[in-house]
């Protein structure tokens, strides 16, 4: 192939490439989106086979066989990182204070990509540099101190690297600022049930001993803190904007997980435990709780919903909620009611 042919294909392959990933990652449809990857990665094929030719042209080198596993480890390193740059995945904008968990995912996905990166053209190049030549022998060096010392160095310095931002945040995500509000989630397959503190801003403390009928959440019934505590059952959640809240969760049969993908926020629920997390909604909108545990047969199914909202509409729902005790009293009475229309029934 001449020169300038080669370089026609080359740009012509590049462009379609270039076209079949930005096809890929708007795509509409399956079909469209299987389309733009298969014409990225034929692009990537025909211009580095074109670039491997024209090195072996230039010195002189006409290969029996071409050495396709180089090229393949090239096009697997370029052409994963192309595609988490168009990515059509990514995580759903932010709606919490913790812009740290995205920084540090951010930064384990660069150190993890370039080392990811270095390493397959690093094979690329021993593939081609250390090929079988006719007369030429390995030479065999099992051991190699020096080598190793640089590589043991090396790997823990990158590892320390990745994972000390994330103590910071974890420090960080472990201590609430002491304004924030509790409340508390509760899981139970397979749904998700809230309380929120009543007017004395205090919960009241709770037992699995004292879950019954009226009772669901366990709430202690001698308390007076968790008389005027608000109950929401089945319903959605609604947080204040810009408020820091300190969610306390347990569960009440298995291993559940609260995780709100906007919020950045998971932590597990563990059955006799009260586990903790804590952020500020940063944005008003509606989002979906998710249990981020494998938790029994309906798990995908223990959906729920989160509502930030502006001051003025929380406190209109929050108005509109029950309270455990009213709850309590509601449950008595229609117990009552049923009762004696069963004992009307039953007497002729
Ligand atoms: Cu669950």
């Amino acid at each position: 192939m001449s020169k300038s042919a080669r370089w026609n294909l080359g740009g012509c392959m590049g462009l379609a490439s270039l076209l079949g990933l930005f096809l890929a990652s708007r795509a509409g449809s399956g079909i469209f989106y299987w389309i733009g990857l298969i014409v990225f990665l034929a692009g990537i094929l025909v211009v580095f086979n074109l670039i491997r030719a024209a090195f072996d042209e230039s010195e002189g080198l006409v290969r029996e066989r071409p050495n396709y596993v180089a090229h393949m480890l090239i096009g697997v390193a370029l052409g994963t990182v192309a595609f988490h740059i168009f990515s059509p995945w990514w995580w759903a904008p932010i709606a919490s204070n913790w812009q740290y968990i995205d920084d540090t995912i951010n930064l384990t996905f660069l150190l993890t990509g370039a080392v990811f990166v270095i390493i397959l053209l690093f094979m690329a190049y021993c593939v081609v540099r250390y090929s079988h030549k006719k007369g030429n022998r390995a030479e065999y060096e099992p051991e190699s101190k020096k080598l190793e010392v640089i590589l043991t160095v090396l790997t823990t310095v990158a590892v320390a690297a990745m994972l000390a931002p994330g103590l910071f945040v974890w420090n960080q995500f472990v201590e609430p600022p002491a304004e924030a509000t509790e409340i508390e989630v509760i899981g139970q397959q397979w749904n998700w049930s809230y309380r929120l503190p009543g007017e004395d801003g205090q919960l009241g403390t709770s037992n699995i001993k004292h879950i019954g009928p009226d009772n669901p959440l366990g709430i202690n019934p001698d308390d007076p803190n968790g008389q005027d505590d608000i109950v929401v059952q089945g319903g959605a959640l609604h947080l204040p904007l810009d408020k820091p809240v300190k969610v306390l969760m347990r569960s009440i049969d298995v291993l559940h997980s609260f995780y709100v993908p906007e919020f950045r926020t998971k932590m597990d629920m563990v059955p006799g435990m009260v586990t903790f997390l804590w952020l500020t909604p940063s944005r008003t909108g509606t989002f979906q709780v998710l249990c981020a545990e494998l938790c029994g047969v309906a798990h995908a199914l223990m959906r729920g919903e989160v509502v930030v909202d502006e001051e003025a509409e929380y406190l209109a729902w929050l108005q509109e909620q029950k309270t455990f005790a009213q709850l309590a009293a509601a449950a008595r009475e229609s117990r009552v009611s049923s009762l004696t229309q069963n004992q009307g029934e039953a007497k002729p």
